[in-house]
């Protein structure tokens, strides 16, 4: 893959990894010494950038018993006090955005546009915005008391991101955290853990253990009082089935497969451009791409010339160019998967338009035409730059069309008419409905699903209480009256 001319420098992040690796966990404020190791590679390139330890059910009870030890403490301070540490993280992120964003897609394989525009920002946000709870938790929601020690399991898809999702609303509520990223995309929350250093977070605050699926099992089993999962429907369902009975608190927050619906008075040219937001962004690597596009039959063969221009116009190269729009998908065992789904539903018929994968990590942006409706590329999350397009006649195919699915994650809705596009909304079966838009988010929004995408919301109030014990409602006896 050829290097075009504005290439952002990555010697300040290589110089970083041969200072700092191999890496060990983050546990009580300070860096473990490395024991067994594994690689972390650039997807795009296959090279090994660090290694990273693998946790043991050990150095996750280390972990836990850091937090517990640094929970009473840091629930005492004033929710100001904590604030504080907050805003000073956000600030951290905001200063480190260029270390930051590069080391994000050097590990992760998105394009840097999207790392420096869209993940970084955010995550910055995030800690603003849980700031503010921290300081109004008191006013706000009297009465309420932190869980204790949540563990926390992020995926590869947005590595920084989901950290900030986590990290940010259980420390505003004066929990402590024992984080796990995947094993692929550990790097930037090693780079966090400098951060937490940097503006003296009490230690064990923030305690990181990295490794695999296993490395995340012992966090499950661990004596933790929340397990926040983001990830696979089928590991989550592994995690409930953990949790059953042991009264822990738990959020899963699950895949998806969410309709994109394009009704026949839409401004299809937006409709597009929202197609290449809600799909292409991230390679499609996000739990509530409009996967499925539902476009209203009268305005099809249009809509389809537009999504053709579209999608070629997208170019596809290496993520530290700043003119990539498609980056690496984030491991060869993806990018299989992606593959092997696309294969399936051809076999059975349907027609691939784009989708061609390309040597090392690479996919360019397509879509399935003529899909069966059973056919697991309609029903499975594909993960991958590739949507499905069908067509509706009526507004109630639509939504036939739409909650056929085991998943409800999210939505988009595209049309002129405010009555149409609300009343469409209304009847989607999902945790997040976009209006002419998609893939938007905000600290103060709650996100979640229902069904197969799992429960519990992350971000705003109803995030907070997911990090939160109801207030004891105490009888009191009133004195007798002598
Ligand atoms: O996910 P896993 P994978 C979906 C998407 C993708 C598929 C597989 O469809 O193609 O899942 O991805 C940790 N106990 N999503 O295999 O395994 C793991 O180490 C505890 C959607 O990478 O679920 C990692 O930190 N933890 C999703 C995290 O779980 C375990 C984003 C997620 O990995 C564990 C990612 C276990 N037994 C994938 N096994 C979304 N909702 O955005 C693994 N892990």
């Amino acid at each position: 893959m050829e290097y075009g001319p504005s290439v952002e420098d990555s010697s300040a992040v290589r110089e970083w990894l041969a200072k700092n690796g191999p890496f060990g966990h983050f546990i009580g404020g300070k860096f473990t010494e490395p024991g067994a190791t594994f690689a972390t590679r650039d997807p795009s390139t296959g090279e090994d950038l660090a290694q990273l330890s693998q946790g043991s059910a050990d150095d996750v009870a280390d972990a836990v018993k850091a937090a517990r030890k640094a929970q009473r403490g840091w629930a005492k301070l004033s929710g100001s006090e904590r604030a504080r540490y907050l805003y000073a993280i956000a600030r951290h992120v905001q200063k480190r955005e260029r270390f930051l964003s590069v080391l994000e897609t050097l590990d992760n394989g998105k394009p840097i546009r999207e790392s420096r525009d869209a993940d970084i920002p955010l995550v910055a946000r995030h800690f603003y915005h849980h700031a503010g709870w921290a300081e109004l938790l008191e006013t706000k929601l009297p009465g309420y008391t932190p869980l204790g020690v949540c563990g926390q399991i992020i995926p590869w898809n947005f590595p920084l991101l989901m950290l900030a999702w986590k990290i940010a609303p259980g420390l505003a509520a004066g929990n402590t955290v024992v984080l796990k990223p995947a094993e692929y995309t550990s790097l930037t929350a090693l780079a966090f853990a400098e951060i937490c250093q940097e503006v003296g977070l009490p230690a064990g605050v923030v305690n990181i253990v990295t490794g695999d699926g296993d490395t995340g099992a012992a966090l499950v089993s661990a004596d933790v009082d929340k397990i926040a999962f983001t990830g696979s429907t089928e590991v989550g369902r592994k995690i409930a089935e953990t949790l059953a009975g042991t009264g822990r608190k738990l959020t899963l927050e699950l895949g998806g497969k969410s309709p994109f619906i394009v009704m026949d008075d839409a401004d299809l040219d937006a409709a597009v451009d929202g197609v290449a937001d809600s799909i292409w962004f991230n390679q499609g690597q996000v739990c509530c791409a409009g996967s499925r596009i539902l476009v209203a039959e009268s305005v099809a063969d249009r809509f389809e010339r537009l999504l053709q221009t579209r999608m070629n116009r997208l170019r596809v190269g290496p993520p530290l160019d700043k003119s990539t729009d498609i980056g690496a998908i984030v491991d060869p065992v993806q990018k299989d998967r992606i593959m092997s789904i696309c294969r399936a539903a051809t076999d059975d018929g349907a027609e691939l338009i784009g989708g061609h994968p390309a040597s090392g990590c690479f996919i360019a942006p397509g879509y399935l035409r003529n899909i069966q409706p059973a056919n697991p590329g309609m029903q499975q999350e594909i993960f991958g730059p590739i949507a499905t397009l069908s067509t509706f006649r009526t507004a109630d195919e639509a939504i036939e069309l739409a909650n056929n699915t085991r998943y409800g994650l999210a939505g988009s809705v595209w049309s002129e008419s405010a009555t149409v596009a609300t009343d469409l909304a209304a009847r989607i079966k999902a945790g997040v409905i976009w209006i002419n838009s998609a893939n938007m988010f905000d600290a103060a929004a709650p996100f979640g699903g229902y069904r197969e995408s799992g429960f519990g919301r992350e971000g705003g109030r109803v995030g907070m209480l997911e990090y939160l014990a109801e207030p004891t409602v105490k009888a009191v006896k009133e004195p007798a009256v002598t």
